[in-house]
């Protein structure tokens, strides 16, 4: 029986690939800004109905840069319940990081809950669309406007996620994504940041070279994050084939939701309405005491059977050693990630899943 992962990229026609090849090699310019870096920017910007677009070699060191780029310090604001480069791009910064709980609904951080974190030293808030859920991102900027604060989302998982016709990628002051292979739009390793000006745009540009103005002047302490000539054409292939790709994975959302609507002790997450979602995960939470059995059985029992879910996001980015110590990790003040955190598996969920695949993966589930 074959395996069946978590994910699996999304990959661009090979003889179409080759011949984009043919032109970089005849070009000879295969890295540094050029023709396909700035031709995938701009088809990014338009798809993704955002201002500017700066292209990255991942989704970790966009964040680095922003947080960078806006001079913050301090201490900010971010959430548990995310994959560990959330917080990495904190410490690299030396900035600490303050974590508050999430809402039960979304996953994403609570506003409720964010005021109260607040100190003299906060300087920004760094919120996750886990999951590609939107947060709440109304209730948390006007927390931002009221202290004065920078919100920088890590959108690394929602890619194309829109509310009421507008990206999510819009809001706060800055957002990154993730092109990694286990995402819904790829480019083996990459990313970008979202940007609202061009001023802005120009200086990211620059940190991501270096600081690099000109041949003589360094305007900053930047970083080599430069996107090439390579990702950026399997890239812009991959752009014309992410809209039939979401098409596929909603239509296994369905099937899961249908399923498993009824098994007792599994819950999971419906759309949200006015928003348009990507489909890039699909996590359910297990009730040990109503289904019977952990999380941790049903998640090696599909391991047993060559079905790969993922515990995303567990641990707790606020449970691992470095930040174990802040008082904010204390897991009496995270309960709803605590909790989220020790009931989830994600299931399969990508493009090419079988419905073999996905009767294989609920069998298993409804006992
Ligand atoms: N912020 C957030 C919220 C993030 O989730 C991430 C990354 C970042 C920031 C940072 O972005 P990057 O710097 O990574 O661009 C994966 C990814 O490495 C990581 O990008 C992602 N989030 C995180 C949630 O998951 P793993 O360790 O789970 O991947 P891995 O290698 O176990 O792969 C999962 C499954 O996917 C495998 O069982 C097989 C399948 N797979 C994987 C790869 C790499 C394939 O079929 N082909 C492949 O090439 O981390």
């Amino acid at each position: 029986m074959s395996t069946i992962t978590v994910t699996s990229p999304l990959l661009p026609d090979l003889d179409e690939f080759h011949a984009m090849l043919q032109e970089i090699w005849e070009s000879r310019r295969i890295t540094n800004n050029g023709t396909f870096h700035r031709r995938l920017e701009e088809a990014l910007a338009a798809y993704l109905k955002v201002p500017y677009v700066s292209l990255f070699t991942n989704g970790t060191l966009p964040l680095i840069t922003a947080l960078q780029a806006l001079h913050i310090s301090g201490e900010v604001i971010t959430t548990p319940y995310s994959f560990v480069a959330t917080t990495h791009a904190l410490w690299w910064n030396d900035i600490r990081p303050v974590f508050v709980d999430i809402e039960p609904h979304t996953g994403c951080i609570d506003p409720e809950r964010i005021e109260a974190a607040i100190t003299p030293k906060t300087t920004a808030i760094m919120p996750v669309h886990v999951y590609g859920k939107p947060c709440n991102m109304d209730a948390i900027q006007a927390i931002a406007d009221k202290y004065g604060l920078r919100v920088i989302y890590d959108a690394a998982h929602a890619f194309g996620v829109e509310v009421n016709g507008e990206s999510v990628l819009n809001a706060g002051d800055m957002s990154t994504l993730s092109f990694h292979a286990t995402k819904v739009y790829n480019t083996i390793e990459g990313g970008a940041m979202v940007m609202h000006d061009a001023a802005m745009k120009q200086r990211i540009d620059y940190l991501k070279n270096f600081g690099f103005k000109n041949e003589v002047e360094v305007v900053a302490p930047g970083i080599n994050s430069k996107m090439d000539e390579m990702r950026a054409a399997y890239g812009l292939l991959n752009l014309r084939q992410v809209d039939d790709s979401i098409a596929a994975r909603r239509r296994v959302a369905m099937r899961y939701r249908e399923a498993l609507r009824n098994v007792e002790g599994i819950t999971f997450w419906d759309d949200m309405p006015g928003v348009r979602h990507n489909y890039s995960y699909f996590p359910i939470f297990v009730d040990e005491k109503r289904y019977g059995c952990t999380r941790d059985a049903l998640y090696f029992r599909l391991k047993e059977h060559d079905i790969l879910g993922r515990r995303y996001f567990y641990p707790l980015i606020s449970n691992f050693s470095t930040y174990r110590g802040l008082p904010s990790a204390a897991p009496e003040n995270l309960p709803v990630a605590t909790k989220m955190a020790n009931e989830v598996i994600c299931l399969p969920m990508h493009h090419a899943l079988t419905d073999d695949d996905i009767e294989r993966t609920l069998n298993l589930i409804i006992r």
